[in-house]
């Protein structure tokens, strides 16, 4: 493909400092997205899939929503001779960005009103808006909402056939009946209409929780006053749990456990946060925030719980922990290092103390989950359990002891 005569290569710079990252944009929108489209173009990507000389409305439709758009027209009858009748031409979207607003002219020529079907926001409705303004005559455009600005097609949740069947079927009621199919059309939308209005058999209601026998239950009760953050991990199912005790005010991302109490712990009243975290988590990168909130000098609780596995995704080893202190003892030993560097955290003995293990936390008494609170500076919670769901895994691949007997 040529651009302004010259052939188009592809071209990449990572130097994007100001001047070549401008030459960048300009090769970007200029040369880059021409050559897609051309690519469009030659390749049929977007496909007109029927279209007549005295059309009146048109459908545009991509990805998922334009085969729910075919088997809703199945589903209501009209085959592709009913929508020559009927006036609707149908094109199919391959390429949604940048958009080929050539085509969307070209499509949109003669009709007196366009409806587009996608999924979630009006993402290329908007591009069919602004492509059709320069054809100088009103063609109305509708897809989230109706002309009347009436909920059309939901942003919220997803789609399927019978709501598109329905919903064409309104907005195409009179085209419908000059092409001979509206009664078709109407006892389809009749018979969704019945089946939305059946009643189902309730099942009985369950609170949701955690996987029996899991440490979770216990490692994440908070004592009285304390409010507690979440992360990526088993501990998030307390914001689905909802129990006082364990309520969860916010999440952080994965990697980003505690840090948003390094900026905030100065603006507050709040003299302490709890930050539940994962062994997964400590091994990912979130080890550095255990001593960046040292270094800060904020007042955090981290109940650490180390169930072994990486559970939240299926109990994988925590991949970063090769190399790395790979027991609760090596851990704690290493945090005891950085509270000498920096003289901030505070190892917390809990009531097991393992032979070897430094400072280490088994299932902590609830004095101690107090004082944990409590404390001033930084303080690392170990609590040493496995994650039950995976020790279950074991034991039916006979890998691990008799839950009755003595267990590991
Ligand atoms: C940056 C990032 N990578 C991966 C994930 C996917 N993820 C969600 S939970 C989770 C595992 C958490 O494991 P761990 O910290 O050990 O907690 P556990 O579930 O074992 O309590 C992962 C990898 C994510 N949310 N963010
Ligand atoms: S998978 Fe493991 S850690 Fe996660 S809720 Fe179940 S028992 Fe707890």
């Amino acid at each position: 493909m040529r651009i302004d005569g010259v052939p188009f290569a592809k071209r990449t710079d990572f130097s994007f400092f100001p001047g070549k990252n401008i030459e960048m944009e300009r090769h970007l929108y200029q040369e880059r997205h021409v050559a897609v489209l051309g690519y469009a173009r030659a390749n049929g990507l977007n496909e007109v899939i029927r279209e007549g000389a005295d059309d009146t409305v048109g459908i545009i439709t991509a990805g998922k929503s334009a085969t729910d758009v075919a088997q809703a027209l199945h589903d209501l009858g009209v085959d592709e001779p009913a929508l020559g009748r009927a006036g609707v031409r149908v094109l199919r979207m391959g390429l949604v960005y940048p958009v080929d607003e050539e085509l969307l002219r070209r499509f949109a020529t003669g009709l007196d009103r366009v409806i587009v079907v996608e999924e979630k926001r009006d993402f290329l409705e908007r591009h069919v808006k602004a492509a059709l303004q320069p054809l100088g005559r009103p063609i109305e455009v509708v897809g989230k909402t109706d002309g009347a600005g009436r909920p059309l097609f939901p942003v919220a949740g997803g789609m399927d056939a019978d709501l598109i069947a329905t919903q064409l079927a309104r907005l195409l009621e009179a085209e419908f009946a000059r092409a001979g199919i509206a009664a078709r059309a109407a006892r389809h939308t009749e018979q969704l209409e019945l089946i939305a209005r059946r009643e189902h058999a309730v099942s009985a209601g369950r609170t949701p929780n955690f996987c029996s026998g899991c440490p979770h239950s216990a490692s994440t009760v908070l004592a009285e006053g304390q409010v507690a953050w979440g992360s990526p991990g088993c501990n998030c199912f307390n914001t689905v749990i909802e129990q006082p005790k364990r309520h969860i005010d916010v999440m952080t991302q994965y990697g980003g456990e505690g840090l948003p109490w390094i900026g905030l712990a100065r603006y507050t009243d709040r003299e302490h946060m709890v930050q539940h975290i994962g062994d997964g988590a400590i091994y990912h990168s979130s080890y550095l925030n255990i001593r960046w909130a040292v270094a800060a000098g904020v007042n955090i609780t981290f109940k650490l719980l180390y169930n072994g596995v990486v559970a939240n995704t299926g109990a994988q080893n925590p991949v970063g922990s090769r190399g790395w202190p790979s027991s609760p003892g090596d851990l704690s030993r290493g945090r005891r290092g950085d509270r000498d560097r920096d003289q901030g955290a505070q190892p917390v003995p809990g009531r097991a103390a393992r032979a070897g293990g430094a400072d280490q936390a088994g299932r902590p008494a609830g004095g101690d989950r107090r004082r944990a609170g409590r404390g001033t500076g930084t303080t690392v919670m170990i609590y040493d359990e496995s994650c039950a769901n995976e020790r279950r895994r074991l034991q039916r691949r006979g890998k691990a002891g008799d839950p009755s007997g003595t267990c590991w």
